[in-house]
């Protein structure tokens, strides 16, 4: 890690203005690659909550933000694009050191978060309405508005993508923003409110207040300026959210998760399959709301691709060391305890363990990897999302067998088929339940140009891709009688 890291700004984010939390308080900042204290924050309360919301009002209503036309609008964005590559070094650092991610990953991130901008500020200026016949004498428009203020409550696995996944799209359609990112990791959040304000963003456009999801979060969620809300969190949390939202009659979009599978067929590549099924629950050491966290196997093909999958988790070291590592630590002491909870407590034979490599410092929250196989589909390691590296193998007799195995938990995300039968994988793809499946590949929620999202615990409403300014703004028919 390096000494010389430039920390961001400490402070919540309001109508333009750096500002301590009201009350004072602050919270400590742990990284999880050593557990080390090596930041604070500010920890907002329901006043500054209620400040950022009005802020964010008054930059839609009257401010600076409301005024400008999308064009405007999308070149701003397309500006902050370009400044989060050119900062794209000390952001990977900062991103690293605060989520425990190794640099890989870091520089992915920060290039995503970069490309949301890209491909938002784009696609600011080509959303548009319509005209609908109607009878003579009428013209009737059909025009897309902005909702107004957006609050967007983000989680720490990917504190920069999950930035730009909520306010670009937000942003594009000419709503504020209200953003509060999680306590265990938002120093990248407050950095590239920095460098929105650097490149042009009118104050207001884009708030922040940090702090603790129960009061911070809790108060914006149920702040009655709000107009729409957009979750990333846990199930739990994503359902007060949605009584938050209900309470005061706005939509809210939730993405919460899952258990998604990869379902290998017996006529499936399985060389060409075995680094996705493998990097599906690796990738972000198994944070991701989209890992694959199942694998459904063919009874026919169950011990190749298990020996497989043996070999490659034998082989997994978790690391912060090499900038090359393929899982760094999980976010926090609270999710390794989670994680270890679920590897202990598991009711399935280990098959293999993968290990924390010599070195890693005693306090990081490192959790070697573990496969585990076969599992039981409707036991608990089987069902429950873990967010960390842990595997399950899971046989099936047949395509139905398989349909029925991988739609049977409360959540429906990802999913992927692994088959060389074209007539089958539609098949297959079409009876997922979920939002999103891949055929023959697994990229864990990637793409930004693809609309991805969930159904049930997973949550609803679709994000990325232009799906996302859809969800984001809404229409108004306009009837014009004109003679
Ligand atoms: O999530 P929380 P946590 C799942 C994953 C993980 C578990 C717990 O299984 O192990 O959730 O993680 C804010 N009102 N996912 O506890 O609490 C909080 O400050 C309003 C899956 O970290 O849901 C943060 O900004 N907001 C998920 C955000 O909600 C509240 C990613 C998410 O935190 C609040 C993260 C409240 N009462 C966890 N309480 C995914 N879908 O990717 C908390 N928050």
């Amino acid at each position: 890690m390096p000494d010389d890291m430039t920390l961001p700004k400490p402070l919540n984010l309001i109508a333009g203005q750096w500002l301590p939390a009201a009350s004072g308080d602050e919270l400590d900042v742990r990284s999880p690659l050593d557990g080390e204290v090596f930041a604070t924050i500010a920890a907002a309360q329901p006043g500054d909550v209620d400040a950022a919301v009005k802020a964010a009002r008054e930059a839609f209503d009257t401010g600076g933000w409301g005024a400008l036309t999308a064009a405007e609008r999308g070149r701003l964005m397309l500006k902050l694009s370009l400044r989060i590559l050119e900062e794209a070094e000390p952001l990977a650092q900062l991103e690293s050191r605060d989520t425990g991610k190794p640099m890989k990953q870091a520089h992915a991130d920060i290039a995503a978060c970069a490309r949301y901008f890209e491909f938002y500020g784009g696609a600011a200026d080509k959303v548009h309405g319509e005209v609908i016949p109607f009878m003579a004498g009428y013209n009737v428009q059909v025009v897309r508005e902005p909702y107004g203020v957006v609050a967007c409550i983000i989680p720490w696995n990917y504190p920069s993508q999950m930035f730009a996944r909520a306010l670009a799209p937000a942003l594009a359609v000419g709503n504020s923003t209200v953003l509060k990112p999680a306590e265990d990791a938002c120093l990248t959040c407050l950095r590239l409110a920095e460098l929105a304000g650097e490149v042009g963003f009118p104050d207001g456009a884009i708030n922040v207040v940090t702090g603790r999801g129960d009061v911070a979060g809790r108060a914006l969620s149920e702040h009655p300026g709000v107009d729409f809300i957009a979750f990333t969190g846990s199930p739990e949390v994503g359902q007060m959210i949605q009584i938050a939202a209900a309470k005061n009659y706005i939509p809210c979009t939730l993405e919460l998760g899952g258990k998604s599978p990869q379902i290998v067929f017996d006529d499936a590549d399985i060389d060409a399959a075995l680094p996705f099924l493998v990097g599906g629950i690796i990738a972000n050491a198994g944070q991701t709301c989209s890992a694959g966290s199942r694998v459904l196997i063919q009874e026919g093909v169950y011990d190749k691709v298990v020996a497989g999958l043996k070999e490659r988790f034998e082989g997994l070291e978790a690391s912060h060391l090499s900038q090359e590592a393929a899982l760094g630590p999980v976010i926090s002491a609270k999710q390794k305890k989670r994680v270890e909870a679920y590897i202990d407590g598991a009711d399935a034979p280990l098959i293999a363990r993968g290990t924390v490599r010599d070195g890693a410092p005693e306090g990081g929250y490192y959790v070697a990897p573990a496969l585990f196989g076969p599992v039981d589909p409707h036991s608990k390691i089987g069902q429950e999302e873990v967010f960390g590296p842990v595997l399950c193998a899971m046989t099936f007799k047949d395509e139905a067998d398989a349909i029925r195995i991988a739609n049977d938990t409360e959540y429906g995300l990802m999913a992927s088929v692994w088959s060389r039968d074209g007539a089958r994988q539609q098949r297959v793809a079409k009876k997922l339940r979920g939002g999103q499946v891949y055929i023959n590949g697994f990229g864990a929620g990637g793409g930004i140009e693809l609309p991805f999202g969930g159904v049930r615990k997973s949550g609803h409403g679709r994000e990325k891709g232009f799906a996302a300014l859809l969800e984001l703004s809404q229409i108004k028919t306009i009837i014009n009688k004109h003679d």
